[in-house]
């Protein structure tokens, strides 16, 4: 999006131009799935699709909130102060910069003033690409810059996850906010969350780019099968611990948990925990092959991470099977896999650069034919995190 359109979009709606411009990404994960909060290891990036924000101060204590995302809900009004700052209104768009502004003045922000805040984003909505996350670290950023607040990055990731998980009521893990907020062009971040260890890794892909491919299948029940699953991981991890001393399923290694499976007592439980292990330990030998230049070893690990998703974690569904195992097929395709929670959104595939367009001409007409609508497909571009324009 241009800034000239951003600048037009907030005359629009505030009549006046805005003071500043900010941006944050939205994100893709590599290869690391449902693991984030097991203990184990994540490999995701920023992307250049994000949320984007025009803002000026305002002389009194409101925060005018307006998304042309969500132009229906008209402009939201939020007096500092009053109770509406600190309660969740149904799924408004609001809660999160609500519960970012919420946690920061508990934290000892001083917010000494309202804001006119128009935010515009084109990352496609509820589509596994984390809109919530960039929404949530684009307002951190927002109120940090206009504020003055001096805020530690990991600080203002753990802050987000709050949102998500105190303020939403999503028991999501740290990797969404902390892909966005630590974005680098052109590098991929390997978290360990177990320790919060991270390392940026450059993304060296030569031939080949990394296509998304959106199911534009919404990810309605996402949200309670999000929480159900990790909590199967939990009972799991309890029933392993009755034998073996372990923190979490991804402080365990495959061995290990071949082991002492037998303890697990039931096949459900049994897959979900055999995912967690086994997709963490994928994620380090991803990374040796990344760093061996071996793109087809790196291809193949990410396969099979989808493989795990659909037949033991059960995330999948037929919109993301169709696409993965349509793009495995094609020539040019080193790998294909579900990204995000599960059951909708998004899948990303490496494809040689000079076969992009075919491989986006045969997988849509495949996932056409048999999911009944189009899918869509963006070339992705790998990004810095939040950033003032
Ligand atoms: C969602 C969550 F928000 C992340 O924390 C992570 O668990 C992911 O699903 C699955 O890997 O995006």
């Amino acid at each position: 999006m241009s800034t000239q359109n951003l600048e037009n979009g907030f005359k629009k709606i505030y009549h006046q131009a805005p003071a500043h411009l900010y941006f944050a990404p939205g994100r893709i994960n590599l290869i690391g799935e449902h693991t984030d909060y097991n203990g184990g290891r994540v490999f995701p990036c920023a992307i250049s699709l994000g949320t984007y924000a025009a803002v000026t101060s305002r002389a009194d204590d409101q925060f005018h909130l307006y998304s042309a995302n969500f132009a229906a809900q008209g402009v939201q009004v939020l007096t500092l102060g009053t109770t509406e700052i600190q309660t969740k209104v149904g799924n408004q768009w609001t809660n999160y910069p609500k519960g970012m502004l919420r946690y920061l003045m508990e934290a000892g922000a001083q917010i000494t003033h309202g804001l006119d805040v128009y935010i515009e984003g084109n990352l496609p909505d509820g589509a596994g690409l984390s809109s919530s996350a960039s929404l949530e670290m684009l307002f951190g950023k927002i109120l940090a810059s206009e504020f003055g607040l001096q805020v530690d990055p990991l600080d203002m990731v753990k802050m987000g996850v709050k949102v998500e998980n105190q303020f939403i009521g999503l028991n999501s893990g740290i990797m969404d906010q902390f892909a966005v907020e630590m974005g680098k062009q052109d590098n991929a971040v390997l978290l360990d969350t177990n320790t919060l260890a991270y390392e940026h890794i450059p993304l060296k892909l030569g031939n080949y780019v990394i296509v998304i491919m959106n199911t534009n299948k919404r990810r309605e029940l996402a949200d309670s099968k999000y929480n159900e699953h990790r909590r199967e991981c939990e009972e799991a991890l309890a029933q392993l611990q009755t034998g073996v001393a372990t923190p979490t399923l991804g402080a365990l290694n495959k061995e290990t948990f071949d082991e002492y499976a037998y303890l697990i007592q039931s096949e459900p439980l049994l897959k979900r925990a055999r995912h967690a292990v086994f997709e963490n330990q994928r994620v380090g030998e991803a990374i040796t092959a990344l760093k061996q230049q071996d793109l087809a070893k790196f291809g193949r690990l990410i396969n099979a991470s989808h493989m795990s998703l659909q037949y033991d974690f059960e995330v999948t569904g037929k919109e993301l099977d169709t696409l993965a195992h349509t793009a495995w097929q094609q020539p040019g395709v080193l790998g294909a896999r579900m990204i995000g929670g599960g059951y909708g959104g998004c899948a990303i595939a490496l494809v040689e650069k000079k076969r992009v367009q075919e491989f986006e001409v045969a997988v849509g007409k495949v996932y056409q034919e048999k999911i009944g609508y189009a899918a869509d497909f963006y070339v992705a571009e790998i990004a810095d995190g939040p950033r003032q324009l």
